[in-house]
């Protein structure tokens, strides 16, 4: 369809003159002026369809002139026009359409799954039709309803072929999952190959059950949702996308969650965690009372108990060792309110830096790397300029998996012809839809980027209008570069020269092109090296500082960007100022009225090696299961072990919670308010949507409470207090007040009048000129140390369906999608190691070994495996390595040197 690209001009509706807008249909523009058109068939995420023809209006080019009948959902306004929306033909006309729809609709209105929830009752009242003269003109009742899905239902008799089932999963998913078969009266919405939900494509998205106007395709909790007596606004707690989710809820219990259409993260779209996974909230394994461990058993305790006890232990230790004997590792899974409170007890309570959180593990490697080479470590730019962009570049991130909205959005520009790089060792689902994969061998990302970086400069791409004016170090790494040893680099990533050249010129040429990362990038010894590397390409290519273009890291949990802002980290506190600076030590005493201190703490891994070692006495874990999710199993496991006093603050009884002394029942994100900061900077608003558990306190007011009893005044918690506390430390969080956040948040730097900012770096760096770096590659100490021994690298990852340590989705039905952790090997080594598909194998490092189930599958070259780590009954982390980023200790999960054979 084209339509108009007309500003400021005037059309008509029922005889009013309005504006009209460029790109706008009738419908649209109607809509936009509060006229109501009944539809069917339309919804305004989709491309318009024009096939009920319901929305129908009356249109004439000249105020008395001729008038033709046009659907309005897909003809483009236009100046002049003059539409008349309710005419009496128009009226009769619409009415006899949803008539002929009703025939073909059971009437069972009163038990439809849709409870009320139904479009076609709606409109069908709208057009004024009472009652239906000529029922079940063709009976569908023998449509057989489809309950093979733990979350959805289809029930086809109730199918008015609108399509929007279809269209939506084609167009805002791209799954194809769904198709129409037959014709006429006998046409049939489909799934794959006319299979139930469960044995087809499915990515369980709930696209299709949120857009059906019936019921035939619905949610299994849809019908609960019309009788919420209250729907609340809130972020997801699983990725760093941040959805903005619409929850329904009646009598403190949650009927329904769905989302927003004017949603502007996620418009209307989710995957199965946010619309379905919710269920662990009140499941009977949630903690809800403190526990004490006494004689190696666990005792319930009353609050005050556990907090004498820590009291006086934390007071103990503090007095025998020192405060650096007392380490924090803050969650990511939890607001922003409640990072900010435990560093703020680590540093101006207890005294000391050891303070950390899961980006050690995770993005630890981009904050560090980006802020090297641009002063900020968060990403450059927002997704909705995945719209404005016209290069995608994925470099070790499975978004369709770990960020499956903003993954369709890439996936969907892929598809519509958008040009692609995806660099990874796994042929992803991205991949399959980009111009060029560069399926490097896991650890060779320096050389791969280092090669693109050589033949950019080779073929003449570089901005060099950028480089001179914006950017510092551009000689020595040019120079570098012009010297690199093709060859090598060619041997060691296995990624053939003549495709990375022409994917270094696809994407030099490109007008502007986005790059978005992963841990497949960061999780490596090189990690900081290979971001470094990414924001060189960027910068010389001009690639940073307008729409559609930039550095944009995906970042992993809902809230680990905010975590590391909210300065969970041991070498900057909240606000990323140094901690060991003079001047900034000054301004976090003056902020906390105590003295701050003035060297940098521990990281994760050095916390664990001091426990063993026996200089780290006591650790408090706020929401991370390092006992599940940490590498090397049985080092993290002895290293808590030795500790004298484990705090392990969770909502279910973790790995980590089994070594604890003492463990604080806290509360999930359904049942407290604060800010999450999603992946490109936005701050939203959680609010408490149900009551905490009987038994359970909100995580911040937790640490408030051990706060007073330590000595130090801070105020209860309440989110909107909180914030203003944090908007007068955190500078880019100046102008951030709890009541002006809105639905839909606002993207930091928010200035002190409360304006957003969506690109940074537009006018210069944040350090000023953005700074080059080159690295020669270096192979791994993994495989120099152990690849003779252990010949496969194994790489391991996320899927769709579960959560990091699962401790969630697999208190959900999430499990009876997927229920367990499984090995990707190639045809060839499975052939070569007698291992058949889906037969039991063993897995084996240095470190440890694993027994699990292996798919023979060639999205994996040969010599490489793949697996996840969601089921502690597996703990594949037994087997990865200590090795880490070499600038920021991140560990290297993504190369392991393993053997595997038949179990
Ligand atoms: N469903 C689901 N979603 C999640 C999570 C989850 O557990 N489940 N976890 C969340 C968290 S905490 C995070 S951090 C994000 C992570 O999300 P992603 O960053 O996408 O992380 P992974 O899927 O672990 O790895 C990404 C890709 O890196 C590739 N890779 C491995 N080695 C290399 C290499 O040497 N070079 C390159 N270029 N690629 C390589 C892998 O094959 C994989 O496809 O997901 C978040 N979202
Ligand atoms: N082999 C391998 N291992 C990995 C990775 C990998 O790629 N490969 N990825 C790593 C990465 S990127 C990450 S980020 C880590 C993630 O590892 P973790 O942070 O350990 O995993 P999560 O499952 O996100 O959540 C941690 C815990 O928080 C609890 N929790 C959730 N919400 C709340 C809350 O509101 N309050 C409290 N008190 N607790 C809460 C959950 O019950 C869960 O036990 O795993 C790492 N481990
Ligand atoms: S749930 Fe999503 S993937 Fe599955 S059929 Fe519906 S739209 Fe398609
Ligand atoms: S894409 Fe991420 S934030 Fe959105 S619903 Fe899924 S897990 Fe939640
Ligand atoms: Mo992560």
């Amino acid at each position: 369809m084209t339509k108009n690209p007309i500003l400021d001009k005037i059309a008509f509706i029922d005889g009013q003159p309005y504006q009209i807008k460029a790109n706008e249909t009738i419908l649209e523009f109607a809509q936009r002026n509060n006229f109501s058109i009944p539809t069917l068939c339309d919804d305004s995420r989709l491309e318009s369809f024009g096939a009920c023809r319901v929305c129908s209006v009356d249109v004439a080019l000249k105020a008395d002139g001729p008038s033709k009948t046009m659907a309005s959902c897909h003809t483009p306004i236009a100046e002049g026009m003059h539409i008349q929306t309710q005419s009496p033909s128009i009226q009769k006309l619409r009415k006899n359409i949803i008539e002929l729809v009703l025939t073909d609709h059971p009437l069972d209105c009163l038990t439809c799954e849709s409870n009320g929830n139904c479009e076609l009752q709606d409109v069908a009242a709208e057009v004024g039709i009472r009652e239906v003269r000529y029922k079940n003109a063709a009976d569908h009742s023998h449509y057989e309803k489809d309950t093979s899905h733990p979350y959805m239902r289809s029930d086809l008799s109730k199918c008015i072929n609108c399509y929007r089932c279809v269209r939506a999963c084609d167009e805002i998913q791209g799954e194809f999952v769904l198709g129409i078969e037959g014709r006429g009266f006998d046409s049939k919405i489909i799934k794959g190959a006319n299979l139930s939900f469960d044995d087809s494509a499915c990515v369980s998205c709930g696209a299709c059950a949120q857009t059906c106007p019936t019921a035939a395709i619905s949610d299994v909790f849809q019908s609960k949702s019309v009788e919420a007596q209250e729907k609340v606004r809130t972020v997801c707690s699983y990725c760093g996308v941040g959805c903005n989710l619409e929850v329904g809820v009646k009598n403190n219990e949650i009927l329904s969650i769905t989302a927003p259409e004017d949603a502007e993260v996620n418009q209307g779209h989710t995957c199965l965690k946010g619309r379905y996974a919710w269920r662990f909230y009140n499941h009977p394994d949630r903690l809800t009372s403190p526990l004490i461990k006494k004689e190696g058993q666990f005792v319930e305790a009353s609050w005050d108990e556990a907090y004498d006890l820590i009291v006086e232990k934390l007071g103990s230790i503090k007095s025998d060792f020192g405060p650096d004997a007392i380490a924090g590792i803050s969650s990511s899974r939890c607001p922003n309110e409640e990072n900010y409170l435990m560093q703020k007890l680590m540093r101006a309570v207890i005294g000391t830096n050891n303070i950390d959180c899961c980006a050690r593990v995770c993005h630890s490697p981009t904050a560090h790397g980006m802020q090297q080479s641009f002063g900020t470590g968060a990403a450059t730019n927002s997704i909705e300029d995945l719209a404005k962009t016209d290069f995608i570049m994925v470099i070790g991130a499975n978004p369709t998996s770990a960020h499956p909205v903003t993954g369709a959005k890439i996936k969907q520009k892929l598809m519509k012809g958008t040009p692609g790089i995806v660099i990874d060792p796994v042929k992803t689902e991205v991949a399959e839809y980009a111009t060029y994969h560069l399926q490097l061998r896991p650890g060779t990302n320096v050389a791969v980027l280092n090669m693109m970086a050589h033949y950019i400069i080779k073929e003449g791409l570089v901005d060099q209008q950028f480089v001179d004016t914006r950017t510092e170090g551009w000689q020595d790494y040019h120079d570098a570069l012009m010297n690199l040893d093709i060859d090598r680099m060619e041997a060691l990533s296995g990624v053939d020269r003549a495709l990375v050249r022409d994917a270094a010129i696809a994407y030099g040429k490109a007008e502007a092109a986005m790059s978005f990362h992963g841990l497949g990038v960061t999780e490596h010894s090189q990690g900081s090296r290979s971001v470094m590397s990414i924001a060189d390409l960027a910068m010389m290519t001009g690639n940073i500082g307008r729409e559609g273009v930039g550095v944009n890291p995906l970042r992993g949990q809902n809230n680990v960007q905010g975590a590391a802002d909210m300065g969970c980290q041991p070498h900057q506190g909240a606000g990323y100022m140094s901690v060991e600076d003079p001047k900034w030590q000054e301004y976090y005493t003056e902020k906390y009225g105590v003295h701050s201190p003035t060297h940098a703490g521990l990281k994760i891994p050095q916390m664990f090696n001091s426990a063993k070692a026996g200089t780290l006495k006591a650790l408090w874990i706020m929401g991370e299961d390092v006992a599940q999710t940490d590498p090397n199993t049985h080092h993290v496991v002895e290293s808590l072990k030795n500790l004298d006093f484990l705090i392990v603050q969770e909502i279910f009884f973790s790995e980590t919670a089994k070594l604890a002394d003492v463990i604080l029942p806290g509360t999930s994100f359904l049942e407290k308010s604060g800010t999450f900061t999603n992946g490109e900077r936005r701050v939203q608003a959680v609010r408490e949507v149900v009551k905490p558990l009987p038994g359970t306190k909100v995580d911040g007011q937790i640490i408030i409470d051990v706060m007073n009893r330590m000595g130090y005044a801070q105020p209860d918690y309440q989110p909107d207090t909180m914030l203003a506390e944090i908007a007068d430390v955190v500078p880019f969080f100046a102008g951030a007040k709890w009541n002006e956040l809105g639905d839909n948040g606002k993207q930091w730097p928010i200035l002190a009048d409360g304006s957003e900012t969506k690109i940074l770096h537009t006018e210069t760096f944040k350090r000023g000129l953005g700074k080059f770096h080159y690295f020669d590659f270096e192979e791994s100490k993994e495989i120099e140390n152990h690849a003779t021994s252990f010949p496969y690298i194994l790489t391991t990852s996320r899927i769709l369906e579960h959560y990091n340590c699962g401790t969630m989705t697999r208190r959900t039905d999430n499990k009876q999608i997927v229920s367990e952790d499984i090995l990707l090997i190639n045809p060839q080594d499975a052939r070569q190691k007698q291992i058949a598909h889906e037969s039991i194998v063993r897995l084996f490092s240095s470190r440890g070994e694993v027994n699990l189930k292996a798919h023979v599958s060639d999205k994996v070259k040969p010599g490489v495996l793949f697996t996840t780590f969601h089921f502690p009954e597996l703990m594949v982390n037994n087997i990865t390595s200590d090795e880490c980023d070499l600038e920021t200790l991140c560990p290297e999960y993504k190369v392991v040197a393993v053997d595997v054979e038949a179990a």
